[in-house]
């Protein structure tokens, strides 16, 4: 209104400035009390390092107070109600003996989850059993949110490992020692492009990918039990080798290779060729055998003659034997790693000791899983509704592969993935069926052939179930409390948005034996997700050490660290400037720099903070340049200035009450 007089206004002014003042500082008590209450007294007394704007804001670290602001509010809100799920879960079938699912605000879950992304080409994070996302691991993905791709360290990982935009993640494994999680690392594989990737748990970071060689499709991948040794991936498109131009025309020329790679150099080491194909793959407990399941004997490249035979063959790999053919120079080289012939007519395959061992298995079997004590492996029909049981141990010993197959059970149609709880019990997906089976493992061994005996019980899934996987199970430590099944559709299940629906992860709780329709098993909780996980893996979180800041020492001799006073410009050539900075709440160590129109910019940014969770960004407009640094971390960027003009440098993460005014100018001169 203009109505107002002078006095009025200036008045109304200086009062909201008062009370701007006022309220800061009743804010900044309140989060002290509330710091002093969560961490007790001993609080760390984090500095915000804001400067000094006369706000009176000297003091306070606001992020992580508000976190505890909403710590606070929520267990005094939430405590006891562990029936109110926020609509994310559907009612509970629970009779009282299901542990709750349900982890109150403020608490942690017992568990991580790694879900494979699909072909979203990620990572996601989850706790178990809320099934809450903790967060997402870029991996064959450029992605904005923690800036992925655009720096230059990673920026030239994702460009040295072929310089494809997206990949399909499926697979992922944990690293073992003694086949135990060990918290080390996450390699997962791209089906897409025949890739491999490492995750380091200490960042949740991916730190380096293997583009396989001689590979178009990677499918099945895991590390070897019990002391990742190696890291194997299966080729599951058969093609020329190479697949430079020759034998386009000729199909029975095309093949497979199973790979090993070298965890810490991620280097492939040997390839092994083999007759018909590749596809899920599993490691024994002893570190000898790799199991691979394939769906194309029939070496054919229509789906109808693929699918032409009632049978097709696991694959199971004599590693240590295979690496004594490689040290002993039995292979060929192909684009500068050793192949080794491990197709059926190989003269490495006759005699004794073949390297690799041909089991027929009914009809294009999906999945194969080594049981938690490593005497089976567990083979899924997928077109037949059996699974196959092989026997590990009789892989060395019994000269006739059809009978190293102890067991077949009939459970269902269209059995997938196995997954397995401390009890000796085996938990497969029924793809068609839209159903899990619960049933025993012995039994199974015990029964004849194609009979229903070993079941235990069955439950209803929405709908067609993918993996299924139960919490350590692909360790020597299962544990025996859950289990997730990744549904494909959800159909029905949740409000519809559109014709891309989500799929339904749906938590089933495994802990009790009972002589009921489902052996006990509870569905307990859905969870739509974005499209298209294919696979987990979880671990108790005890396991797992993740830094909460960065330790510069990881990156020395690498990138430089940017401290505030060695903030500055300089100028390397007529064409090339060096602009190294700190940040940290609220400001960057340059508050405006100039260049030159054309200038190639090599930018280097620290976050200097130790406070946890305070999180700087680097958003050039207009230039595609987006960094996230972590405390303590440093990144790297090299653009080329190419107009001129002023460009506001900002921060993207809302790191304190200054965060807007969080900015860097770059000034961009003409050349001439
Ligand atoms: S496969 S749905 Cu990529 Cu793991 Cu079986
Ligand atoms: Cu730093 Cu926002």
């Amino acid at each position: 209104m203009s109505s107002h007089d002078t006095s009025e206004g200036e008045e109304t002014d200086t009062k909201t400035e008062r009370s701007a003042e006022t309220l800061l500082s009743e804010h900044e008590a309140q989060l002290n009390a509330l710091i002093a209450d969560v961490q007790g007294p001993d609080a760390d007394s984090v500095e915000t390092q804001l400067p000094n704007l006369g706000l009176g804001l000297g003091r306070r670290d606001f992020m992580k107070a508000g976190a505890a602001v909403g710590v606070l509010g929520s267990v005094a809100g939430c405590a006891g109600q562990g029936d109110s799920q926020g609509g994310t879960a559907t009612p509970s079938s629970s009779h009282g003996d299901v542990p709750d699912h349900f982890v109150p605000p403020g608490e942690h879950d017992k568990y991580y989850g790694f879900w494979s992304g699909g072909h979203s080409g990620e990572v996601r994070v989850m706790g178990i059993p809320s099934m809450r996302e903790l967060t997402r691991i870029p991996v064959f993905n450029r992605e904005c949110a923690k800036g992925y791709g655009f720096d230059d360290g990673t920026g030239e990982m994702l460009k040295d490992a072929g310089d494809y935009t997206w990949g399909d993640s499926h697979h992922p494994s944990l690293s073992e020692t003694d086949g135990k999680y060990d918290g080390e690392y996450l390699f997962v594989n791209d089906k897409a492009n025949g890739r491999v990737a490492r995750v380091n748990l200490k960042y949740f970071e991916t730190d380096a990918i293997l583009d396989v060689p001689n590979v178009q499709s990677v499918h099945g991948c895991c590390i070897q039990s019990p002391n990742t040794e190696y890291v194997f991936a299966n080729g599951e498109f058969r093609t020329p080798l190479p697949n430079d131009g020759r034998d386009v025309d000729d199909p029975s020329k095309y093949v497979s290779l199973f790979s090993a790679i070298d965890p810490e150099s991620m280097d492939v080491l040997w390839q092994v060729k083999v007759s018909g194909n590749l596809d899920i793959a599993d490691s024994d407990k002893d570190g000898r055998w790799l199991l691979s399941s394939s769906y194309n004997d029939e070496e054919g490249v229509e789906i109808e003659e693929m699918t032409r035979d009632d049978r097709d063959s696991v694959k199971a790999f004599d590693v240590p034997a295979i690496q004594k053919a490689v040290d002993a120079g039995k292979y060929e080289e192909v684009n500068g790693v050793p192949v080794v012939d491990g197709t059926r007519e190989s003269s490495l395959n006759k005699g004794d000791n073949p390297l690799v061992r041909y089991i027929p298995t009914p009809k294009s079997p999906h999945c194969v899983e080594v049981t938690p004590d490593g005497k089976y492996g567990i083979v899924a029909g997928k077109l037949s509704p059996t699974v196959s049981i092989i026997d590990i141990e009789k892989l060395g010993t019994e000269p006739d592969p059809a009978k190293t197959i102890v067991g077949q059970p009939k459970l269902g149609l269209g059995p997938l993935h196995t997954t397995y709880d401390d009890r000796g019990h085996g938990y497969t997906s029924l793809f068609i069926d839209s159903q899990v089976v619960k049933w025993d493992i012995e039994k199974a061994v015990e029964s004849p052939k194609g009979s229903e005996e070993a079941i235990l019980g069955k439950i209803d899934v929405h709908y067609n179930p993918g993996h299924i996987q139960a919490v350590q199970a692909m360790s020597v430590e299962p544990t025996g409390d859950w289990l997730v099944v990744l549904n494909k559709l959800s159909k029905d299940r949740f409000l519809p948005v559109g014709p891309i629906h989500p799929d339904n992860d749906q938590l089933i709780y495994i802990g009790n034996d009972k002589d009921n329709e489902t052996g006990g098993m509870e569905l307990v909780s859905d969870h739509p997700v974005y499209p298209e996980p294919h696979d987990a893996i979880m671990v108790h979180k005890d396991k797992l050490d993740p830094a909460k800041i960065w330790d510069a020492k990881d990156y020395e001799g690498e990138r430089e660290y940017i401290s505030e006073k060695n903030s500055g410009i300089e100028r390397l050539d007529d064409s090339t400037v060096e602009v190294n900075m700190s940040s940290k709440r609220s400001e960057f160590g340059l508050r405006e720099f100039t260049v030159k129109e054309g200038d190639e910019v090599q930018m280097t940014v620290t976050n200097i903070e130790k406070s946890p969770d305070i999180i700087h960004g680097v958003a050039i407009p207009e230039h595609d340049i987006n960094l996230a640094l972590a405390p303590q971390d440093t990144r790297e960027v090299t653009f080329t200035a190419d107009d001129p003009g002023v460009y506001w440098i900002y921060c993207t993460y809302f790191c304190s009450a200054l965060h807007l005014e969080m900015r860097s100018r770059m000034i961009v001169e003409p050349r001439d």
